[in-house]
């Protein structure tokens, strides 16, 4: 190459970096975001390795003295909180919360009356056969059936709570 055109060829070079360079360095990725340091976990952004347990949900049943089955589903009906059932063993899970509505908030003591009772069936029917404990309140204790109210069944001894329960329960009954 004789020496004007090295020239020409070096000036063509410089301005073709001239150019280049500010678009390589606008297209370069921003300082710091090519760091191997561990960075804040934002909302949105999904690891893999970590695990993200949700609330258990809460089921809800109203019952009355002298009547069969849940009154009502809803999470605001009045009444005192007289049993958990939960679907796993020790208080764990997802679980129904069972509300007497009566005007005494609290069971009678006497076991021999009827304070109402529920099968686990329609809203509560994703804890058929996976109550796996349950525990009471204000003096009440429930009986576990193996079967739906209307269908006899096996039924439990009165029960103040228990942490793992045996066998498969389809109903309860509070007193
Ligand atoms: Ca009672």
């Amino acid at each position: 190459m004789s020496r004007p055109a090295r020239s020409v060829a070096r000036a063509a070079l410089v301005a073709a970096i001239s150019v280049l360079l500010p678009l390589l360095l606008a297209a370069a990725p921003a300082s710091g975001s090519l760091s191997t340091e561990p960075r804040p976990i934002h909302a949105g952004q999904a690891r893999p390795d970590v695990t993200l347990t949700a609330a258990p949900p809460v089921l809800f049943c109203t019952i009355r003295p002298g009547v069969q089955g849940c009154t009502s589903f809803g999470p605001d009906e009045p009444g005192a909180l007289v049993a958990i059932l939960y679907a796993e063993p020790w208080f764990h899970g997802a679980r129904v919360h069972v509300f007497l509505a009566t005007a005494l908030a609290a069971c009678t003591a006497r076991t021999s009356d009827d304070e109402g009772g529920g099968d686990l069936a329609g809203p509560l029917l994703a804890l058929l056969g996976h109550v796996g404990s349950v525990e009471t309140f204000h003096r009440c204790d429930v009986q576990l059936h193996d079967a739906f109210l209307d269908a006899g069944g096996a039924v439990s001894g009165w029960i103040d709570e228990v942490s793992d329960v045996s066998g498969r329960v389809a109903a309860f009954t509070v007193s």
